[in-house]
């Protein structure tokens, strides 16, 4: 019959193309550059770049699990506690193995869809809504959908069965509402930091350096900037994703091998001592983080400059919301500041949780140490110098495992559960939305959409007169 067959290839269409990252992300890039007026074949160009990267990407998540999750499994075997890393990666890598067992991945791909679509919307209606901004950085786009779908079919529903269309097309509208309404949000303090770049940050913290940026001015001097002062020169090897990485692991999952002890582990004895395995096996840390970053510039790249046709030809004047790690470069110094700092709050609080016997124990991860509190720091910096680089980070760091800690009390209930993405606004918003959603079910949700969109309508009220002309004109001014 004609119907079924529709119905077919409707859910072919979900399985095996929408729900099927790479091949959305690189359909989207491919559409952009056309509209750009490209040639076909430059197209195609954008298309398997963002392809391939996605798919570099997906080998670097997937050989971090392979690495690590025995390492936690063993802790927890040993001690009958659980250790849970709060790295963005854990948590993407959570939810899809726990919406992979109820069948329910590709409802990954509508989440995304409905949300960007939102965002498009909400855009389109600026003059209503007062959103200016397109959240684009597509990695992060599919990993927030995919937590908070996880999180969402957990306390929602739970019951083994696949996602129903209720919790996707309300996780699809709330995620969309935060990307419009907090990368909207920022726009003011990231032109600041930039000096007026015209763009905005869309990324896991945009709530956290709202509230670095402003918070920065109470805690310190923004004359004092951390630019102006010249690290210890120890310090410099920080400044290398590879070495702190390496460091930082070795540091941290190698006491915990030691702790296990060697018996626990396999590995040739005719091949190593037990102090060469352990570093190589937290070396491979850096190594798969660094496949993971080249995958992600090499598809994030292709994206922003792709998306300049939809935002020239599609929705005239819009504003991106780029990857974190862009505003970097405005502040060299302050995301070292951001993880030291951090990474003492995450230590303090990882510490504290030992002392109280936590049933639940958490393992630091590097990207949310280094680049949320980086982030942080950078907003904290321009508003309050060095001591708001410093302070605001330490806190987050505090933040970032508390939160995650509570939250992961509900989550921790499937087996597939290695992580939660600890970053700044998870470890807060929306460990706070999923808690409160288990208490009193769907209306949280669905509340706090409502409430989110009444922020843009405050902005725009205290800058009614420039406020769809700030970016612009400040753009303009600078390339003329
Ligand atoms: C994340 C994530 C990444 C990094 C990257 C930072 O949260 O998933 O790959 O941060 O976006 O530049």
């Amino acid at each position: 019959m004609l119907g079924n067959e529709i119905v077919l290839f409707f859910q072919e269409f979900v399985n095996k193309f929408l729900g099927q990252a790479p091949l959305l992300l690189g359909t989207v890039v491919f559409i952009g550059y056309l509209l750009l007026g490209k040639k076909g074949y430059e197209a195609l160009t954008g298309f398997i770049k963002a392809y391939v990267g996605f798919k570099i990407l997906q080998v670097g998540t997937g050989g971090l699990v392979r690495t690590f999750a025995p390492i936690i499994n063993a802790l927890t075997t040993k001690f009958g506690i659980e250790a849970f890393v709060i790295d963005p990666y854990f948590g993407q890598t959570s939810a899809q193995e726990v919406l992979d067992s109820v069948d329910s991945l590709q409802y990954v791909g509508y989440v995304m869809l409905i949300a960007f679509a939102w965002n498009i919307l909400l855009v389109a209606l600026r003059k209503h809504t007062k959103i200016r901004t397109l959240f684009i950085t597509g990695h992060i786009m599919y990993q927030q959908s995919a937590v908070l779908l996880w999180a969402m079919y957990w306390v929602l529903e739970g019951t083994g069965l696949a996602v129903t269309t209720q919790t996707v097309v309300v996780s699809g509208f709330l995620i969309g509402t935060y990307w419009s309404v907090m990368s909207n949000l920022i726009i003011e303090a990231t032109q600041e930091v930039t000096e007026g770049a015209g763009f905005t940050v869309g990324h896991q913290q945009m709530f956290g350096a709202w509230a670095a940026y402003k918070l920065g001015k109470l805690v310190g001097n923004k004359d004092k900037d951390v630019d102006n002062v010249q690290l210890p020169g120890w310090l410099s090897i920080f400044n290398d994703n590879i070495v702190s990485n390496t460091i930082l692991m070795t540091t941290f999952v190698g006491t915990i091998m030691i702790i296990i002890g060697k018996d626990v582990f396999e590995y040739s004895n005719s091949k190593y001592w037990f102090g060469t395995y352990i570093f190589e096996t937290t070396a491979y840390f850096a190594v798969y983080i660094t496949i993971i970053l080249t995958g992600v510039r090499m598809f994030v790249a292709e994206l922003t400059e792709s998306f300049q046709g939809i935002s020239q030809k599609l929705l005239k004047g819009s504003i991106p919301a780029v990857d974190c790690a862009v505003i970097f470069g405005y502040a060299p110094n302050a995301p070292t500041y951001g993880f030291i700092f951090g990474f003492f709050g995450q230590m303090l609080a990882i510490g504290i949780l030992i002392l109280l016997k936590s049933p639940i124990l958490i393992i630091a991860g590097f990207i949310c140490l280094f680049f949320d509190n980086g982030t942080l720091a950078v907003f904290a910096n321009k508003a309050g110098g060095r001591r708001a680089a410093a302070i605001i980070p330490f806190v987050s760091g505090l933040i970032q495992v508390f939160g995650s800690a509570l939250v992961l009390t509900v989550l921790r209930g499937n087996p597939n559960v290695i992580g939660w993405m600890g970053m700044f606004d998870w470890a807060t918003l929306w460990a706070g939305t999923t808690l409160l959603s288990k208490a009193f079910g769907v209306i949280v949700p669905i509340g706090l959409i409502v409430l989110m969109l009444v922020i843009p309508q405050l902005q725009y009220r205290r800058h009614s007169k420039n406020y769809f002309t700030t970016m612009r004109e400040e753009v303009a001014q600078k390339s003329s």
